[in-house]
């Protein structure tokens, strides 16, 4: 009697202690995971940031306040591009517009609706003909995640990214460029 209690004691302390191991290494393998997923997530939003600036800054280096179709705001440019020149004067191409778009999963109405943690995001897009017709070319903007602001012939871009980590919680990549226009 004596030593089959004895053995259901042990039983139970050794299931006590299985237990216990097994949340342990649980919990080791979820933080890691998470760290990982965490790592991944941010560098994505730093490589898309980066990748994003180097785009704008092709796209305006070639235009400027003397092409015909001008037009400056602090959250989107319509400009021209100079595609060379012809007895001297530049040679401008069909007007072009770089603006922050609502995705159609998550329209401008203060809801999350495509649930991925951030509320009326925007994609950064180019209307290469001004006419209505974007092509994305950046996801995850905040929808104050893009600030134009000329001085002279520079124009600093900034740029706000958001997403929601493996965990959940949201990171935040911040980046800037200035880019020299054309005179
Ligand atoms: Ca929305
Ligand atoms: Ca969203």
């Amino acid at each position: 009697m004596n030593r089959r209690a004895f053995t259901l004691v042990e039983m139970m302390i050794a299931l006590t202690v299985a237990a216990v191991l097994m949340a342990a290494v649980s919990s080791v393998v979820w933080m890691s995971q998470r760290n990982q997923g965490n790592l991944e997530t941010q560098a994505e939003l730093d490589n898309q940031a980066n990748e994003t600036l180097a785009w704008v800054a092709d796209e305006l280096r070639d235009s400027g306040p003397s092409c015909p179709d001008w037009s400056f705001s602090a959250t989107d440019i319509v400009y021209n591009k100079c595609l060379g020149s012809s007895a001297g004067a530049p040679t401008w191409g069909p007007a072009c517009r770089l603006a922050l778009v609502s995705p159609a999963e998550d329209p401008e109405d203060g809801l999350d609706n495509n649930g991925d943690g951030v509320t009326d995001e925007k994609t950064l897009s180019l209307d290469s003909g001004n006419v209505g017709i974007w092509t994305t070319k950046s996801a995850f903007l905040r929808s104050d995640g893009l600030t134009f602001t000329q001085t002279g012939n520079k124009v600093l871009i900034q740029l706000v990214l958001q997403r929601l980590n493996y965990d959940r919680s949201p990171v935040v990549v911040s980046a800037s460029t200035t880019v020299t226009l054309r005179n």
